[in-house]
């Protein structure tokens, strides 16, 4: 089962099926999107993703639903599972993982997916799809490239073996390890951008995300282009007038 929650100004998705280690089956992969969609219209400032229990994040998709289906319905389960993780790209508000224990494969795919990624001193990343004969389906080589470089990506794909939070910490897999594990720390965390107005955090979330498909003189244009659309913004006023007369800006999100 998958939960939305709100929590102070942060929505909460959870990933409830500890009995198979959060593993993600077709339908828990379309309430993912919904409840995306449903955090986004919400009054949120952030979307924290997590895994119930203190053993796994989300052991990837469900291997015992995936055997046994034809090729039409393994592309069309592909495409749904990009497309559902695609959403966080075009969601409103920023997107922390809270790596909680194990986050293989799909669930590795899910947390690449997020903004920013927390690890618990337990979590483990694998991308081990290629030990059952698959390679990762829901954007895994695709987006820990870019995050981690091909050399790093190619190793982990090709291995498939795991590593811990440490060694993703070091490799810039994750943004932090968070100590003591909790919900608190992926809020504290949250902290220090959600007070930021979501008109700037999402241009410049859309820029550093353009950044890596195009060339960089082209990337250069959509810069210019965004930070002028950020300099037209209310909030843009509010906070340089804010810094004139030394208070606090008061952003509203336009
Ligand atoms: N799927 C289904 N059940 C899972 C599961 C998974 N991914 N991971 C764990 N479980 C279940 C186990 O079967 C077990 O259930 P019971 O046997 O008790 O009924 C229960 O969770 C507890 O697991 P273990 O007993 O194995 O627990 P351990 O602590 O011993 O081991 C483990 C933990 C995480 C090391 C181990 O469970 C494990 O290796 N799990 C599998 C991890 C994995 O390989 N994940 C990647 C899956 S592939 C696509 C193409 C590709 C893909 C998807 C789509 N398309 C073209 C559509 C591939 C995606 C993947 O994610």
């Amino acid at each position: 089962m998958i939960e939305l929650t709100h929590d102070e100004e942060f929505a909460v998705l959870t990933i409830r099926r500890p009995g198979a280690l959060n593993a993600l089956s077709f339908e828990l992969i379309e309430r993912i999107g919904e409840c995306i969609k449903e955090a986004g219209r919400s009054r949120a400032r952030a979307l924290i993703v997590t895994g119930e229990g203190e053993k796994a994040f989300c052991a990837g998709a469900d291997i015992k639903e995936l055997q046994r289906r034809g090729l039409a319905a393994q592309r069309e389960g592909a495409e749904l599972g990009q497309a559902v993780f695609a959403l966080l790209d075009r969601l409103p508000i920023p997107s922390v993982a809270l790596v909680n224990g194990y986050a293989f494969g799909g669930g590795c795919e899910l947390a690449l997916a997020c903004t920013l990624r927390l690890a618990t001193p337990n979590a483990r990343f694998g991308l081990p799809e290629v030990k059952l004969g698959l390679i990762p389906g829901y954007g895994g080589t695709q987006r820990l490239p870019r995050l981690v470089g091909s050399g790093r990506a190619l190793e982990m794909v090709m291995t498939g073996r795991a590593v811990n939070a440490e060694e993703a910490l070091a490799m810039g897999l994750v943004n932090r390890i968070v100590q003591p594990p909790g919900l608190a720390a992926a809020k504290a965390y949250a902290r220090e951008f959600s007070g930021h107005g979501l008109r700037a955090l999402q241009f410049a979330r859309e820029a550093v995300q353009r950044a890596l498909d195009v060339p960089l003189h082209e990337g250069l244009r959509i810069e210019a282009d965004l930070s002028t659309l950020a300099y037209r913004t209310h909030d843009a006023e509010e906070g340089m007038q804010a810094f004139v007369d030394k208070r606090k800006a008061e952003f509203r999100d336009e």
